[in-house]
């Protein structure tokens, strides 16, 4: 692999359909994967008579730099058109597939204006194939992705010696990243999740002014940056007691994890037998209705990218990292969830995730 980015650009030349003389490329994250370039603005035409990547001059040095196999274009605004349709006409380009899920209207309608004579096809068939290429790790993202996840747990660790009666959800979000930015992640994975008490029972809760008391459980759902790549994880914890029932109910969801982390360490590869293993678990225990969300999905370059681990099913790509996170909230009064990160191998499933799942009491 001379050049990973000239690699994934040809596998995608490689599966596009006969009928298509190539794809454009305008997302900012697909940008990234396919030319290793992070830029806001940057147009990357895929044919299999060539590629083009076009920018503007912002970006036309570090793009020239960054993509030293591939023929780099600048535009300004008022050639925007002559510059598109001189590389239709240099590339023959009749047709172009664009990515549907990430256009917008304006753009699709720009860019067809722009690269006339080349039709645009936005049926969807260029996101699948992407997403089908994206799926499969190489070890450079999973090294990646170990980093970031790393990083979170350092920085969760401290935040549990951190907590204390009286501080707050925002307190404790805002020192999670305070923190977890001096040990080298880049950014968070996602507006940190720290839900106490009744608070907890909402899945996607954000921090607030709620303080922190005696017999709360703490949900945190964290993740970290390094590379472009994502991590994700979440742990409950109590603080200072538990009652009987939440310790029940914890060990419900820590039950239902394992029984889905364990079909995959078995080398189970089916979406929807691994989210029944963790929702069965909850069903047979009575609290399936307080299980809502799917159990898991792809992380990477994104926080939530293809597959999803639901009812829906389908093979659970080899090479992917997925999630598996089930929970049981109950409204107004507590919820507890356990996520980790998960490798899928050819013949069973790493977890990427080393913190304890064992309930916590602090304080
Ligand atoms: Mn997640």
């Amino acid at each position: 692999m001379a050049n990973k980015f000239l690699w994934r650009t040809n596998q995608l030349i490689s599966v596009i359909p006969e009928e298509y003389d190539g794809a454009l490329i305008m997302s900012e994250i697909n940008g990234r994967y396919f030319t290793g370039f992070n830029c806001d603005n940057g147009y990357f035409i895929v044919t299999r008579s060539g590629c083009v990547y076009v920018t503007d001059s912002r970006y036309t040095e570090a793009a020239g730099k960054a993509l030293d196999w591939c023929e780099v274009m600048e535009y300004s605004g008022p050639d925007m058109k002559k510059t598109f349709c001189g590389i239709s006409q240099k590339l023959g380009i009749k047709n172009l597939l664009v990515e549907s899920d990430r256009m917008t209207l304006t753009q699709y309608r720009m860019m067809s204006e722009v690269l006339q004579p080349a039709a645009l096809a936005a049926d969807g068939g260029l996101d699948k194939l992407i997403e089908s290429l994206r799926v499969h790790k190489d070890s450079d993202e999973i090294v990646c992705m170990k980093a970031a996840q790393n990083i979170a747990e350092q920085t969760l660790k401290h935040i549990f010696t951190f907590i204390k009666e009286g501080v707050t959800e925002a307190d404790l979000a805002f020192e999670f990243e305070f923190y977890a930015r001096r040990l080298g992640a880049e950014r968070l994975a996602f507006d940190s999740i720290v839900a106490s008490g009744e608070n907890g029972s909402m899945p996607h809760a954000v921090p607030g002014q709620r303080r922190i008391q005696s017999g709360d459980f703490i949900t945190f759902d964290v993740g970290c940056v390094v590379g472009g790549y994502h991590s994700d994880m979440t742990r409950t914890v109590a603080y200072g007691s538990v009652s009987d029932e939440q310790r029940g109910i914890y060990n419900i969801v820590l039950r239902a994890q394992q029984n889905a982390m364990d079909y995959l360490f078995a080398g189970g590869d089916d979406l929807a037998e691994c989210d029944a293993a963790a929702r069965d678990v909850i069903k047979a225990e009575g609290y399936g209705e307080y299980f809502g969300h799917g159990t898991g999905h792809g992380v990477g370059l994104e926080i939530h990218e293809f597959p999803s681990v639901s009812y829906r099913g389908g093979k659970i790509p080899e090479n992917s990292v997925i999630t598996v996170e089930p929970g049981i909230y109950l409204p107004g009064r507590f919820g507890v969830r356990i996520e980790d990160m998960l490798y899928k191998t050819e013949t069973g499933a790493v977890d990427l995730t080393s913190m304890d799942r064992e309930l916590i009491i602090l304080g």
